[in-house]
């Protein structure tokens, strides 16, 4: 804008010149047409002095106008000079500006390469990550699914298990009875062995389920029973009219399993039972304490028992019994 302004100065001077200039050649030619003309001495050299004064005072101020002028054109010149020289300092700081905002331009579109690049590196890792997470997902859900099966399979395995577990246990517990009844069967099979083995030997009869035996040796009334016991008998129980006319009937003087050892005239059986029918023969029992064990005697009548005592040496009767 000052640059400008010096410019519409400097034209207005000019033109204020050219006009002073002008004029001043008017009155000059107009002075020398007038000296060509014939008027009056005086007035001609009034005139002329007037034209010369007029001339002469024109003339300094158009030497004031024009030494302003110049003056002026020297004050626009030096702030002309002064605007080139700022405009010189600015155009070279315009230019390394320029330099430098080129050099940083240059260094954006390098930073932009390098930067475009990356991304294309990135966006090509993304992709390669999408592409494997992609592929893990796939194989974690195939993993999933296959131990979702495995857990599955492994569910009906320990089910399995347990009920193999407990049908296991069971099976342990019926062959663990079974053999404790195979034991006892066994023991029962071996006593019955022991049994026939006996029955086999002389001297034993069978009568209405059961087996005597009747002794050809004669013992104290505990030492027959301890024989009848170890033969898996004892001394002969009679509770039927039968089973006393089968025991008369051998005509023997023998033990039976009579006896009132624990109370005195308390008679029971050998099994513990209470005697409840008795076959005493006359006046029998009456050996009170010396006599607590009981035998058939007087076999000829049905009344054949008589007390006795244990450690007298008699023959005796065995009864084994074969049903329960
Ligand atoms: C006689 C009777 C019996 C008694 C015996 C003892 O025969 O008195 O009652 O038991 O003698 O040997
Ligand atoms: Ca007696």
């Amino acid at each position: 804008m000052a640059f400008h302004k010096e410019q519409y100065d400097m034209s207005a001077a000019n033109d204020e010149i050219s006009t002073t200039v002008n004029s001043s050649k008017d009155v000059l030619n107009r002075h020398s047409h007038e000296d060509s003309k014939t008027p009056s001495a005086a007035s001609e050299v009034q005139r002329c002095r007037f034209g010369t004064v007029t001339f002469g005072l024109v003339a300094l101020v158009q030497l004031g106008l024009i030494t302003f002028l110049a003056l002026r054109i020297q004050a626009s010149q030096k702030n002309l000079t002064k605007v080139k020289e700022q405009l010189i300092k600015t155009i070279y700081n315009t230019e390394a500006n320029y330099t430098n905002v080129r050099e940083k331009r240059d260094d954006l579109k390098r930073a932009l390469n390098d930067f475009s690049f990356q991304l294309n590196s990135l966006t090509e890792e993304r992709d390669k990550l999408k592409m494997i997470n992609y592929e893990m997902e796939t194989r974690s859900k195939n993993l999933t699914e296959e131990r979702d099966e495995l857990q599955g399979k492994l569910n009906d395995l320990v089910s399995k298990q347990n009920s193999l577990t407990k049908e296991r246990d069971n099976l342990t517990r019926i062959n663990s009875d079974t053999e404790a009844r195979s034991r006892i069967i066994s023991l029962e099979r071996d006593k019955l062995r022991k049994r026939l083995n006996t029955l086999a030997q002389p001297g034993w009869t069978l009568f209405r389920g059961s087996a005597y035996y009747i002794s050809s040796t004669t013992k104290t009334w505990q030492e027959s029973r301890i024989y009848c016991l170890s033969a898996d008998a004892d001394l002969m129980i009679i509770n039927s009219k039968e089973e006393q006319d089968f025991a008369n009937s051998f005509q023997i003087y023998m033990w039976i399993g009579l006896t009132d050892l624990r109370t005195e005239g308390t008679w029971e059986w050998v099994d513990g039972s209470p005697m409840t029918t008795s076959y005493w023969g006359t006046t029998e029992p009456n050996g009170k304490t010396e006599e607590n064990c009981g035998d058939i005697k007087t076999f000829t009548t049905e009344r054949s028992w008589n007390d006795e005592n244990c450690s007298r040496s008699l023959k005796w009767i065995c009864e084994m019994k074969l049903t329960q």
